[in-house]
């Protein structure tokens, strides 16, 4: 179901009138109210009627999330605090955190915004929507909560963690949407399979997964042990939260972005230049719509590319790929550049692995080592000597050859890297801390 269909499906050059429109509005709106883009804005020599065109877009000077810290907590805001209705804030596991604000009419748009996702992904009012995501300063349990009344769905605000108490809440009130991170669908899967819980005895028909990057392998794993069709959404706290991006059912290939309100661009993250479409770099978001924190040419750090394509589903936005890491995420190992994602595809190919694992990177003497921790299936662990030999051997070769780089493989007992209820931890960098 399309669930704003004048919007989502609005052809390519009036969607363009419009968003040269409010183009207009937002940098006249930031230029008289923000001092911060006041300043930059003058020191870059642009003023707010330079912007004739979208493609005067690219004269404004991007924003950054240390330009969101530097300001902290409310200095980027566009309204005064009473008109601010809601704030959430990320999460700051490096350094301050950011905090972002939500008027009454940010609130109205980022239901409708989620509502869209979730439709998108396969929900309507008839379903039982389980939100598994954190609610709290985390813009995943809220973001999607209110989408997901607006649909009129059943929503079941259980937000994250207890497992188990999950799968039976699952079961007993009839599930048919689950809402969390790919990483905690799969949690919740191996957990299912502990408690003896098959598919079969739940209603679960979807899942909308997001929140982190996970690859096409990680969809076919999670559906097939979940018995449900898998879709991938995007967003980011500072931008709005969930509700940038959305896959589609029909296609599941690429995340639709909401151009109506946000408009995305991929630069080369080194020589600041702006990609062509179908050209991989980091995404680069602008927001057209929103009132208490709008951002112009905001550095999302996401990799991706950006593509459109007639859909079957019958939307005319633009897609962009599935994140495939984060610039910050990527490991350089010996002057090669190494994402979690390679590692995470490669070990979904071979058999007698799980999609758990771990990157630790070290220095020893001057050089970096790479190790991969990889959790065994469970059969394969109570195998021989041998054929666990045999397998680290594989997983080293595939790796190696994947990556690039000489790894080294631990192949470590099912069920011991740690599991996470939100966002996994791919990668420990020992490098930083010495
Ligand atoms: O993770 C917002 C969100 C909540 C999105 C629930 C989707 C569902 P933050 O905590 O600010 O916000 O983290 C944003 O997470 O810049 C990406 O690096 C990563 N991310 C989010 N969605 C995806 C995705 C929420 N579908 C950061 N694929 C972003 C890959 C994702 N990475």
């Amino acid at each position: 179901m399309i669930w704003e269909p004048e919007w989502e499906e609005l052809p390519q050059d009036e969607m363009e009138t419009l968003q040269l429109f409010r183009l207009k509005r937002l940098i006249r709106r930031v230029y008289e109210r923000v001092p911060f883009y006041r300043g930059k804005m003058d020191q870059a020599g642009v003023r707010p009627e330079d912007i004739r065109s979208l493609n005067d877009l690219r004269l404004l000077p991007f924003t950054t999330k240390d330009d969101l810290r530097e300001n902290y907590p409310y200095g980027l805001f566009a309204v005064p605090l009473p008109e601010v209705v809601r704030v959430h804030s990320s999460s700051g596991t490096t350094g301050k955190p950011t905090v972002v604000g939500y008027t009454k009419g940010d609130l109205a748009v980022w239901s409708s915004l989620t509502a869209r996702v979730l439709a998108a992904g396969g929900v309507g009012r008839e379903d039982v929507v389980q939100i598994a995501f954190g609610y709290g300063l985390f813009t995943g349990g809220f973001g999607l909560h209110y989408g997901a009344e607006k649909l009129g769905a059943t929503v079941i605000p259980i937000s994250s963690g207890n497992t188990r108490r999950q799968i039976m809440i699952m079961r007993d009130y009839g599930t048919t949407a689950l809402v969390c991170t790919p990483s905690y669908a799969l949690y919740l899967a191996e957990t299912m399979e502990e408690m003896g819980v098959s598919p079969q005895e739940l209603r679960l028909r979807v899942g909308l997964f997001g929140a982190e990057p996970w690859t096409d392998q990680m969809r076919r794993e999670i559906e097939v042990r979940l018995g449900i069709d898998a879709t991938d959404n995007y967003g980011l706290s500072e931008v709005m939260g969930p509700g940038v991006s959305g896959e589609c059912i029909e296609a599941k290939s690429g995340l639709h972005i909401f151009e109506d309100h946000f408009i995305p661009e991929v630069i080369d993250p080194v020589t600041e230049e702006v990609l062509p479409h179908g050209e991989k770099g980091e995404l680069v978001l602008t927001t057209l719509s929103k009132e208490a924190l709008p951002l112009i040419r905001y550095r999302t750090r996401d990799i991706t590319y950006l593509y459109r394509e007639p859909c079957p589903c019958g939307r005319t936005l633009i897609k962009m790929a599935k994140p495939s890491g984060r610039t910050d995420d990527m490991l350089i190992v010996r002057g090669v550049n190494v994402f979690p994602s390679q590692v995470e595809e490669a070990l979904l190919e071979l058999e007698g692995t799980s999609p758990h694992f771990q990157l630790v990177v070290d220095r020893k003497g001057c050089l970096d080592e790479l190790e991969v921790w990889v959790e065994a299936s469970e059969g394969m662990f109570f195998d021989s000597m041998r054929m666990q030999k045999e397998l680290v051997d594989k997983i080293t070769e595939r790796l190696s050859s994947v990556l690039g780089i000489g790894v080294k493989v631990r192949l470590v007992e099912p069920r011991t890297l740690e599991r996470t209820e939100g966002k996994a931890k791919r990668v420990v960098d020992k490098r930083s801390v010495s």
